[in-house]
């Protein structure tokens, strides 16, 4: 069995804390390594002081984690600038959000060259390399100048927006075309997918094999759709054993066994959080007899702090949930809880099974994780109700949620309220559905799909058309 080598902007090396504040996708990487007897490369999430950048190896439990650290130009330039203030924004299809800088994309393009310096000591000839996200669109590229020929696959986690908004990214064939250098591309959704393909074929005349497979040169490059998945069974067994912790029984006998609905989102403009509450603030104008009987707890890790917009947003966020409490509350009643602390795993779970509402509403979104998690950790005989942004990549497989248009707080104030009026017989044919679905695909087969694909054999011998070259 060939051995992989994932390689991502950062890298979950285990911690003291067993993993306990680890996202699911972390952990399910790791154990993903640990079958393939792999190696994680990537940024330590250190910034050297004075460009004492160190990198660092650790082997545990089969996997080898090796990581370097980022000087502060790198950091700011490659990661808060072009990957964060550019292509974060103009891929999420926000180009009012996007701030160029030739100097940011020239770090960025710098950081990935450094990166495949340093990974190609690494690589051993049958390797299968595997990287992620928007961070690293360019590696491959970087890795075959150094005349690396492994297969290399790539998986973007957030959106792809079409031609017509991707190419308000200046340069945007330096930057996106050398996509073209990987064996195969992997996208949350068809959609995203398809969007790709027309970026290629309209706006680049990449010649193709079929709507999904283009010639670039010596190699194929192959496009596919791999929805993200989640540990279902495994969250379902964590989401019952924490149902009846301390931690969760104590915040249920805070809300006096109030219903609760619940959002758990890192604080991000893609995540749809103040217009969440202004449709908070709709469903308790249009719905007096909630008052007082449910509440909203809304969890907020912080992220992305030294991005100007973010501290912006955060103040805005806080305002209107003030807002509402001073407008609706009581003193025995706070209709939203709002909490910036982040929480284990397995506190999550069971806090996802203790409420009957999970309400994830991003305005434009790779997948949604947590939307998925808050249905793995329902109880089949009692479970929740998913409202979901139809601008989820989840929505394409979560059909029996209540979709909403995230944008109309009318529209999902009155959702609110028909989640927590619905029958019991009606939850549970929607669970099921729901279920089956996130069991089918879940993380594992998330990840041996891609990796299967991207082994497969395919490679043309014609020659390099003159764009991919530049
Ligand atoms: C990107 C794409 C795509 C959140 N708070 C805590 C915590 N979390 C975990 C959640 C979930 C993860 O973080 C967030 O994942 P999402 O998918 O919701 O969003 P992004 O971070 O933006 O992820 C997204 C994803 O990549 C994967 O491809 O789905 O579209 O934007 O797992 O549970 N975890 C812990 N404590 C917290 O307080 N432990």
């Amino acid at each position: 069995m060939a051995r992989i080598i994932v390689v991502s902007n950062r890298v979950a090396v285990p911690s003291g804390d067993g993993g306990a504040r680890a996202g699911g996708l972390e952990v399910a990487l790791r154990s993903f390594l640990k079958r393939h007897r792999g190696l994680w490369f990537g940024w330590s999430g250190r910034v050297a002081q004075k460009n004492d950048v160190k990198t660092h190896t650790v082997e545990q439990a089969g996997v080898t984690y090796v990581t370097t650290d980022l000087s502060r130009v790198d950091h700011q330039e490659y990661y808060n600038g072009f990957a964060n203030r550019m292509l974060w924004p103009i891929l999420h299809y926000r180009l009012d959000l996007m701030e160029y800088f030739s100097r940011d994309l020239n770090g960025y393009l710098r950081v990935n060259e450094q990166f495949a310096t340093q990974l190609r000591e690494l690589i051993e000839p049958d390797d299968i390399i595997w990287v992620h996200d928007y961070h690293l669109l360019p590696l491959a590229k970087a890795l075959r100048d150094r005349g690396v020929e492994n297969r290399i696959g790539f998986f973007l986690h957030i959106p792809f927006p079409p031609p017509h908004i991707l190419t308000a990214l200046p340069k945007h064939e330096r930057v996106i075309l050398s996509l073209c250098h990987y064996d195969l591309v992997g996208f949350q959704t068809d959609g995203d997918a398809d969007n790709f393909a027309r970026y290629l074929a309209d706006e680049c005349r990449m010649p193709s094999r079929d709507p999904r497979t283009f010639i670039a040169g010596k190699r194929l490059v192959r496009i596919g759709a791999f929805p993200v998945g989640v540990e279902t069974a495994e969250l379902n067994r964590l989401a019952r054993r924490t149902e009846r912790s301390a931690f969760v029984r104590e915040v249920r006998h805070s809300l006096s066994d109030r219903p609760m609905i619940i959002g758990v989102d890192r604080l991000d403009y893609s995540k749809g959080i103040g217009l969440r509450i202004q449709a908070f603030e709709r469903f308790l104008a249009d719905n007096p007899r909630w008052h007082s009987a449910v509440t909203y707890l809304q969890i907020t890790p912080r992220s992305r702090s030294e991005i100007a917009g973010y501290a912006d947003m955060e103040r805005r966020i806080r305002e209107s949930i003030g807002r509402v409490n001073g407008r609706y509350g009581e003193a025995a009643w706070t209709p939203i809880r709002y909490v910036n602390r982040p929480y284990s795993r397995s506190a999550l779970a069971g806090l996802f099974r203790s409420s009957k509402v999970g309400l994830v509403t991003p305005l434009r979104d790779g997948m949604n994780l947590v939307a998925k998690e808050y249905v793995a950790a329902q109880d089949a005989d009692d479970p929740g109700v998913l409202i979901l942004s139809r601008f989820a990549g989840a929505a394409v497989e979560c059909q029996a949620a209540l979709l909403v248009n995230p944008y109309d707080p009318e529209a999902v104030g009155s959702t609110i309220a028909q989640a927590l009026a619905m029958p019991i017989d009606e939850r549970r044919g929607r669970h099921d559905e729901l279920y089956r679905v996130l069991s089918e695909n879940d993380i594992k087969f998330w990840g041996e799909r891609f990796i299967e694909a991207l082994t497969q054999p395919a490679r043309p011998a014609v020659a390099w058309p003159d764009k991919l070259s530049a």
